[in-house]
């Protein structure tokens, strides 16, 4: 049986993994999800990326909107404004359920990995969904117009202002089985989630990097034809890596990070979209169309890029 880890941040990461899910035994796939964009917000814990893959892979989730759930009221919100509270982060009614039974179980001292296994078993989710980490390790973007921020801050109530830095505060230890997800993979995919604030918040997490560096490990460029499919990333590019925005740009950003090996970056492959491949130095390139706006399109994707994974992992592109 294929053992496949893949790392995800929110939309476009979640539903990759739905497609990967779906195309492999869900008991063979363990999803590690990016902790950093957690926030306590009303006295509850959201866990916003967490939720969005939990969401999409139990196919609850809105599609519209990427976050949240389907067929969602917003009568709490209206209260909270009624009564003055904070409006600029909305929870629907039926996504406070997940809220109240997460942050109370956190105060009864439960880690968030054993929460999020028994929402995901009360969901019917074969599929493992874990947190980067149990410990606080909160994405920080330092931005000119308004000084540091807290991820969320930053995305929803700034409107993503822009960054000249993202830093990730605490380096608390993986959540139990990530490292162990990771080591016993046939190969490990990275979503094509944003680099700088979804995915490089694991590859912070102590060891995530270094377990790695043995793995065959192929990412999604999130960026298609010079732009995002969803978020500031485009922007945010030549922000932090003084380059245009290209698939180019995803691959040189995940080749240049350390602890992944002596002689070359972390990935062996990259899946971009068709007619971005020229920009792409280094990894071996699929070039395939990559945005997925139904659930065929993520099924097809996935099966190509598991095939082009599992080639590259047999072939001994990865560091195995
Ligand atoms: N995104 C918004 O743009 N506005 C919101 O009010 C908002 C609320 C929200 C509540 C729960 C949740 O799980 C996600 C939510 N998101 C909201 C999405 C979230 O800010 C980001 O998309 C992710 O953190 C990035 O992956």
């Amino acid at each position: 049986m294929t053992r496949v880890t893949v790392l995800s941040g929110g939309v476009g990461g979640a539903r990759f993994a739905d497609g990967v899910v779906r195309a492999l035994d869900a008991d063979a796939v363990t999803v590690v999800v990016n902790t950093g964009d957690d926030l306590e917000h009303l006295g509850l814990q959201v866990c916003p990326d967490l939720d969005t893959v939990m969401y999409t892979l139990a196919d609850l989730g809105d599609a519209e909107r990427g976050w949240g759930l389907f067929g969602e009221t917003w009568q709490a919100m209206e209260a909270v404004r009624r009564f003055g509270g904070p409006t600029w982060f909305n929870l629907g009614d039926r996504d406070l359920g997940t809220h109240l039974v997460r942050t109370a179980a956190l105060r009864r001292g439960e880690p968030l990995s054993a929460i999020t296994a028994r929402l995901c078993g009360a969901l019917g989710l074969r599929a493992r969904i874990l947190p980067m980490t149990d410990g606080a390790c909160r994405t920080l973007i330092d931005t000119r117009e308004h000084g540091t921020l807290a991820f969320q801050d930053w995305l929803v109530r700034e409107h993503a202002p822009a960054v000249t830095r993202v830093r990730f505060e605490g380096s608390p230890p993986p959540a139990p089985g990530v490292l162990e997800a990771i080591a016993q993979a046939d190969f490990v995919l990275l979503g094509p989630s944003n680099p700088y604030v979804s995915v490089d918040p694991i590859l912070s997490i102590p060891g995530v990097r270094e377990v790695l560096a043995e793995k065959t490990v192929v990412a999604l460029s999130p960026i298609v034809g010079g732009r995002a499919v969803k978020g500031p990333l485009a922007e945010m590019i030549p922000a932090l890596a003084r380059r245009a925005a290209s698939a180019g740009a995803i691959a040189a950003h995940y080749s240049a990070l350390s602890g992944c090996g002596p002689d070359r970056g972390l990935l062996a492959g990259l899946v971009v979209e068709r007619g971005d491949e020229e920009a792409v130095l280094g990894p071996a390139v699929l070039a395939t169309s990559t945005v997925m706006r139904d659930r065929d399109d993520r099924l097809r994707l996935s099966r190509e890029v598991l095939t082009f994974a599992a080639d590259l992992a047999r072939r001994g592109r990865g560091h195995a």
